[in-house]
Formats: C-alpha cells, structure tokens, sequence
C-alpha cells in the first residue's frame, strides 16, 4: 500500500499517468475543489484533451482546519459506496476508476463539463427531467442497498462494513445537535438570532429531532449516499450522475431522500431573494413539482422492485405500501433538518447566501427556518403530496 501524503498538482498528475485510462505525457493539473472536506484536482491531457478528477481525502475538514481532525477512512467508504451504486445504477453513479487506500485517493471521471443541479437550479435553467432521474437512482441504490434487495446474512455484512463512525459523528453533530443550541461550530446571521433562539427554547421541535437523530443512528434501513444534497449532482440536459458519496452508511432511507428535498426546498426558499417577481414565483412552482416527481418516481419504482422481492414476508404489498409511508414521514423530517442546518449550521448553501439585497436574504433565511420547523413537527401528520402543497402554500 503507499504511503500518505499531502497532493501536490504534480502528485495528481504522477498518480492519474499511471492509473488513468488513455492518459499521454503531456499532463496538467489544477486543483478544482469547492467542497467543504477534501482536495480536488483536475488533470488534463493536454494533447487529447482528456480529463480525470484526482480526489483526495485530508486528515482533516479542509474548510474548518487541523482542529478539526477526521478520518482518511472516508475515501475507502466513498469508494466502497460508489462501486455499490455503481453496480445498481450505473446511468446515475460517477465512475470509480481506480482507487488508492494508503493514499486515500480516488481517480473519477471528469464530469466538469456537466453543471451541479444546485448551479442551474441558482441559474433557473435546471432540466425538467432531473428530479425524476434522481427519484430513479434513489429507488434503485435504496433498495438494492435493504433487506428487501439483499439476503440478511449479506445486508448484515454491508452494515458492518459501512459503518463510517467519525464521518456519521460529523452528520449527527452538524444536522442534529449544533443548529438546535448556541454553540460555536454554527454560522448564525445577527439578524436570524431571534429565531435561532426560538428554535433552541421549541421543546416540541426538539424532541422530534431527537427521534429522527435517534432514526439516523439506529436504523439501518439501506447503504445511503449520505450527504445528497443538490450540490451532490451532476447533470446535463437528459442525463444525471451523483458523486460525492464518503458520508455513505447504513442508515434510514428518508434521509436521502429528505437531504435531496430539503436542498430543492432551499432554493425554494430563497427564490424572493434570488428572483424577485414573477420569474421566483414560477421557480418556486418548478421546485414543488421538483419534490413530488422525485418521491413520485422513488415511491413507485421501489414498489414494483419489493413488492417482486424475493423474501416471502417483506415482498407483501400492503407492508410494502406501510413501509413507505414511514419512508415519506422521514422524508419530510430529514427535509427540515436540512433547511435548518443549511440555514444556521456550520454549513451553508449559495441558494440562501447568495442572495444580495441583505433585507430579502433575512427574509429568505427566515422563512427556510419557519419552514423547516413546519416539515419537522408536520412530517408525521403530511400525509401526501396534496398536503406538502398545502403547507408550502405559505412560503410561495
Ligand atoms: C463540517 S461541514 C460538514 C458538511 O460538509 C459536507 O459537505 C456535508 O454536507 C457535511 O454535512
Ligand atoms: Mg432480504
Ligand atoms: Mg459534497
Ligand atoms: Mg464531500
């Protein structure tokens, strides 16, 4: 196994010569990463114009420091996750093209010519078929990933396997535990400090993000990506890939789920702001539709793969149909928790902090808290999509 250290652009561009596939001599690198964990480079063949992502997992949380120690562990989990979903839905799962565990570094392919879905979500420009593609990806990696898909001696095996203690810690602290106290890690705007204070006095909201906090750390439901946000996801026009998985684990599918919807209800959210008028009002339609086709999609196509199953109790419909109505309970919780940490947590979006006019953007933020709180507290009496539209009828 090799020895770690630290990439240098020269680094990348030894390491993607030797194991990228159609490579020549003529290799450079530039180091492309925006995420909040690790480095990122791009190496380009310069003659063929051929690319490949050199990803690289630090000792650390490159966007908070050294002081914030954490596992490279997370680049061999990442690139267990996207070999699993790779073999379940190849269409919508980055390529893992090698990987290197002493290193902890991935060689991907390329997708930077393909746009983040948050990006062109931002721009208004986002595909009408994306949220159905990732309702698509979603029901196949959930389910080929559960006991409804696997034999419990082998799903027991992916448990233990998968179990990405540090980088679930980070998950339950930044989703869970920081945004509903005063605590340092959290990047609170001064004028969201009175709503912020609210919520951390919200007895009852504190108590059912206790139960989905208990839900993320108990239940072990499906190999989830982990971190599905709309910064996750690639796209193109017609075509889809998710990458980005080093948070993946055995957990409660609504989480993926609930990550994707919450990040689509943020930009719903901050659509006064970014797109004042009429041209917001009919974003803010386009992501209401966004989140019922993706449950839509989820919903029936992880129907028809269980209820064929081959286990003789859980492929029964009627419990099929039972299970996910919990799914989609969970759904809208985890969809709260992500507004609220997107909005006072450690870790923010562009579709709330981009905005410019300062007065918009507080009232923006205000109303992805209010509406968080609503999706936590209201998950478990939401009964469909005709009731999510009814309660987002306040924040068009
Ligand atoms: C410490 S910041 C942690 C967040 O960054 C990642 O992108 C994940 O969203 C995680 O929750
Ligand atoms: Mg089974
Ligand atoms: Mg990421
Ligand atoms: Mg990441």
């Amino acid at each position: 196994m090799s020895r770690y250290h630290i990439f240098s652009p020269s680094d990348a561009i030894d390491y993607a010569r030797r194991h990228g596939p159609g490579l020549g001599t003529e290799l450079s690198a530039e180091e492309v990463g925006d995420g909040n964990l690790n480095q990122v480079f791009r190496v380009v063949d310069e003659e063929s114009g051929r690319s490949v992502i050199v990803k690289q997992a630090l000792p650390y949380i490159r966007c908070v420091g050294e002081s914030w120690p954490l596992t490279r562990e997370r680049a061999r989990i990442e690139a267990g996750v996207l070999l699993q979903h790779g073999r379940c839905c190849p269409e919508h799962t980055v390529a893992l093209l090698h990987q290197d565990a002493g290193l902890s570094v991935l060689l991907l392919e390329d997708l930077s010519a393909w746009r983040l879905w948050r990006q062109a979500l931002l721009e208004g420009n986002a595909p009408a078929g994306a949220a159905a593609r990732l309702g698509h990806y979603l029901a196949r990696v959930l389910y080929h990933g559960s006991d409804f898909g696997l034999a419990s001696t082998a799903k027991r095996a992916e448990v233990a396997r998968f179990s990405n203690p540090e980088l679930c810690a980070t998950t339950e602290a930044v989703f869970f535990d920081d945004p509903y106290r005063d605590h340092q890690r959290n990047n609170i705007a001064p004028g969201l400090r009175p709503l912020a204070g609210q919520l951390w006095r919200d007895g009852a909201l504190k108590r059912r993000v206790a139960a989905l906090k208990h839900r993320f750390l108990c239940d072990a439901q499906a190999l989830l990506h982990g971190d599905l946000h709309t910064g996750s996801v690639f796209i193109t026009e017609d075509e889809l890939k998710v990458f980005d998985a080093e948070f993946g684990f055995y957990g409660p599918m609504g989480f993926d789920l609930g990550s994707a919807i919450g990040n689509l209800l943020l930009n719903l959210c901050g659509q006064p702001g970014l797109n004042p008028g009429e041209k917001g009002r009919a974003e803010q339609w386009r992501r209401l539709e966004e989140v019922l086709t993706l449950w839509r999609v989820f919903h029936d196509e992880f129907t028809a793969l269980a209820t064929g199953c081959a286990d003789p109790a859980l492929a029964e419909p009627s419990y099929v149909e039972e299970f996910l109505v919990q799914v989609w309970r969970d759904s809208l919780g985890y969809a709260g928790t992500e507004l609220i940490r997107r909005t006072i947590g450690i870790a923010h979006v562009t579709d709330l902090d981009g905005i410019d006019d300062a007065g918009l953007r507080l009232d923006c933020q205000q109303n992805a808290l209010r509406l968080g709180r609503e999706l936590i507290l209201g998950a478990e009496t939401c009964a469909d999509g005709n009731a999510l539209r009814a309660l987002l009828a306040a924040y068009g």
